[in-house]
């Protein structure tokens, strides 16, 4: 619907004046974007590195486009025949520093590129793969459509980042914000001048998470633990987003990085530590229908509303709708308080593999579980008036593990 949206938008418009608006967007763009002639600046060593190779290579190279061109074009002129000049041939006594004067220039070509660029892009290159020397802490960056996990295994922090820009705005209902596209729920936290060594995989297909003024850009593949690492110089925030054509919402996973100092990250964990406990120990007591209801309605509109819509319709065939769905409709728990295979419990908490429907058992708390799956049932014309506590999925979960 938002594809068709914009490309009513860009239809009457020919190619030229789209050309102008671009500019003109360019110019007074809805992130306050002002025209920039050079990259954002560089606030890693490997974004220092990369972006002062890529200055050295652009200067020999324009140098070496501006003399062969001059050469070239003087010689064509002066050395033209309507004032008489024939050509060389190659052969005979001549054709020797015929060949003199093609490998003297092949010469410098390879010590221009083995010498003068290689030997920096091969250092860079050896640096930026160097993840684990005096590295001072891991962060874990899972990708899934269409959000990022992130996990502190040092503090055992965890928790999903989704993107809150409003509907609204994305179908221009609203003027657009500051940041449009590039704003999340729960931003990463990193201290500055720490190397952090980034663990990246993903639930379902190859994201990227890429962030330019940190230099990084790297595939999040599923199955596989890529790596890279940053070492932030300058507290800020720092934007970036899902490089890697990941499905319909690829445009709407941005990434977003508060550099803090150290000081100020460990306040940080301490804090997330706090809340994690407590979320825990919600877990523990007895949750009323309406508290459950208001949670889950909270978490689906973060975690799920992206592919099954917010009226449970879903988008089928690709997602099927919740409303009304037979898999919904089935009982909770069998008598015996396991989750039967198939019921609904089974599907949110360990996803049907294959599909773009992913486990949520390690990426929501049990009250978000619980809330969850109360509020699919109670909600979009579903009437099962029943509902899952917390302690139950707690139970499930450990059950499990056994
Ligand atoms: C990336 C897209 C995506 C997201 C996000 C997603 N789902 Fe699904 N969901 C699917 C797909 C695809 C299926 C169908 C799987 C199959 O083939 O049986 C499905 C099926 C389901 C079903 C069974 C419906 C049926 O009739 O088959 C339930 C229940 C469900 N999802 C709940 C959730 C909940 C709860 C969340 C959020 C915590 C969620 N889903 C998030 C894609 C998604
Ligand atoms: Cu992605």
């Amino acid at each position: 619907m938002l594809d068709a949206v914009d490309l009513e938008a860009e239809k009457p418009r020919g190619p030229r004046l789209r050309g102008l608006l671009t500019l003109a967007a360019l110019a007074s763009g809805p992130a306050g974007a002002e025209i920039r002639f050079n990259f954002p600046e560089p606030v890693t060593p490997i974004a220092r590195e990369t972006l002062a190779i890529h200055n050295e290579f652009m200067l020999i190279i324009t140098v070496l486009f501006v003399a062969v061109f001059a050469i070239m074009i003087y010689s064509m002129i002066r050395h033209r025949k309507s004032v008489g000049h024939e050509p060389v041939k190659f052969s005979g006594p001549r054709g020797a520093a015929q060949w003199f004067w093609a490998l003297v220039p092949f010469a410098i070509l390879l010590f221009i590129d083995f010498v003068l660029m290689g030997i920096p892009a091969v250092k860079a290159i050896v640096e930026m793969e160097d993840t684990k020397t005096r590295a001072d802490m891991v962060l874990k960056v899972t990708g899934m459509q269409w959000k990022w996990q992130y996990e502190y295994p040092d503090s055992g922090i965890r928790f999903v980042s989704t993107m809150s820009t409003p509907r609204d705005q994305i179908t221009n209902a609203e003027a657009k914000g500051e940041h449009y596209l590039l704003e999340v729920d729960n931003p990463v936290v990193l201290p500055v001048n720490k190397k952090v060594r980034i663990l990246l995989t993903s639930t379902d297909v190859i994201h990227t998470w890429w962030v330019p003024q940190f230099g990084v850009k790297r595939d999040a593949i599923p199955g596989f633990l890529r790596e890279t690492w940053v070492k932030i110089e300058k507290p800020g925030t720092y934007r970036g987003q899902c490089a890697e054509l990941c499905g319909k919402d690829h445009g709407f996973m941005p990434v977003v990085v508060h550099a803090v100092p150290e000081p100020e990250y460990l306040a940080w964990v301490e804090q997330q530590k706090a809340a994690a406990q407590a979320a825990a120990s919600g877990a523990d007591r007895a949750w009323s229908r309406d508290e459950l209801m208001a949670a889950g309605q909270d978490v689906y509109s973060k975690q799920c509303v992206a592919c099954h819509q917010p009226n449970g319709q879903g988008l089928p065939p690709a997602f099927p709708p919740l409303a009304g769905s037979k898999v919904v409709g089935t009982p909770l728990l069998a008598p015996d308080g396991r989750a039967v295979k198939d019921s609904h419990v089974d599907r949110v908490l360990n996803g049907k593999p294959g599909t773009a429907m992913m486990a949520y058992r390690n990426t929501l708390s049990d009250v978000e579980l619980a809330a969850v799956i109360t509020y699919e049932r109670n909600s979009f014309g579903n009437t099962l008036g029943d509902m899952i506590q917390p302690a139950q999925i707690k139970a499930l979960r450990q059950e499990a593990k056994q």
